[in-house]
C-alpha cells in the first residue's frame, strides 16, 4: 500500500520485497524515478494496529501502480485527454486484465500440486492460454508493449510474475515444459526475455531468498490441502 502526505507528495511504500504484488509498485516507482520511503511489512506476523490506522492510503497493487502512473505521467502510461492516448491506455488495461484473469494464477496452482502428472497437465494448459490470449497482444512489441521503446505499465504489472516463472523453472520448482512452451511463442518469448534485464524489475529481486520463501509457502499450502 502507499500513503501520500501533503501537497508536496511524500510517498511511503508499505511493502515486502518477497511479495509479487508489492513488486509491481516497486517497478512503477523506480520507472517514475520518484523519491519514496519504504516500510517493510513482515507478512508472517499479524499486522500491527498502527499499520491498520494509516490514512490516507491506497491499497491493491494494480490500483497503487495505476495511481502513481496517473499522478506522474511518463513513458509508463500516456495521460488521459486524447483519443490516441485513451486507446493506448485501454490496450494496456486489456492486456493486464487478460494476464490477471486468464494466466496469473497458473504458476501458483502448478507449484502447489502434488502429482507430477497434474503439474504437467496444467503447465500445458498455461502455455496454450498464453499462446491464444497473450502472444497476439504482443505482436507489435518493440521491444515493449504497443511498440514503445520504454517499459510500460503492462510490464510493471506482469513482470513480477514473469521473473518468478522464469526463476522457478530454472530451479525446478515449476516444470521445464513451461519454459519450452513459452520460449516457442514468437512474441511472448522476445517480450518476456527483457524482464530480467530491467533495473526497475531487478533492484529488489533476491532470487535465492524468493525461491526459498516461495518453496516454503508452496509446501505449507500443500500440507493444508492434505489436512
Ligand atoms: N490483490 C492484492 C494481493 C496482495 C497479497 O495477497 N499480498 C500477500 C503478500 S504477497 C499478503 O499476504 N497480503 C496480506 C497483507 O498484506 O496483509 C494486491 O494486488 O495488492
Amino acid at each position: 500500500m502507499v500513503a501520500v502526505n501533503g501537497n508536496t507528495p511524500k510517498i511511503t511504500l508499505y511493502t515486502n520485497h518477497g511479495c509479487p504484488y508489492a513488486h509491481r509498485a516497486h517497478i512503477t516507482i523506480k520507472e517514475l524515478g520518484l523519491p519514496y520511503e519504504e516500510v517493510i511489512i513482515h507478512l508472517s506476523k499479524p499486522r500491527d494496529p498502527w499499520y491498520l490506522d494509516i490514512n490516507p492510503i491506497i491499497t491493491e497493487s494494480i490500483i497503487v501502480s495505476q495511481f502513481l502512473a496517473d499522478a506522474y505521467p511518463s513513458h509508463l502510461l500516456p495521460p488521459t485527454g486524447s483519443e490516441e492516448s485513451a486507446l493506448k491506455r485501454a490496450r494496456i488495461k486489456f492486456f493486464t486484465d487478460t494476464w490477471n484473469t486468464k494466466v496469473g494464477s497458473y504458476w501458483f496452482k502448478i507449484a502447489t500440486q502434488n502429482s507430477e502428472e497434474e503439474k504437467e497437465k496444467l503447465a500445458k494448459e498455461m502455455v496454450s492460454v498464453v499462446e491464444k490470449e497473450i502472444d497476439p497482444l504482443l505482436k507489435d512489441a518493440a521491444p515493449f508493449f504497443g511498440g514503445s521503446s520504454k517499459l510500460t505499465l503492462a510490464k510493471a504489472i506482469t513482470a513480477p510474475f514473469i521473473i518468478r516463472i522464469i526463476a522457478f523453472v530454472k530451479r525446478a520448482v515449476l516444470p521445464k515444459s513451461i519454459a519450452d512452451g513459452l520460449n516457442g511463442l514468437p512474441n511472448f518469448s522476445k517480450w518476456a526475455a527483457g524482464v530480467v534485464k530491467q533495473d526497475s524489475v531487478t533492484y529488489i529481486w533476491d532470487e535465492d531468498r524468493i525461491v526459498e520463501q516461495s518453496v516454503k509457502k508452496f509446501a505449507q499450502v500443500k500440507a493444508q490441502a492434505k489436512a
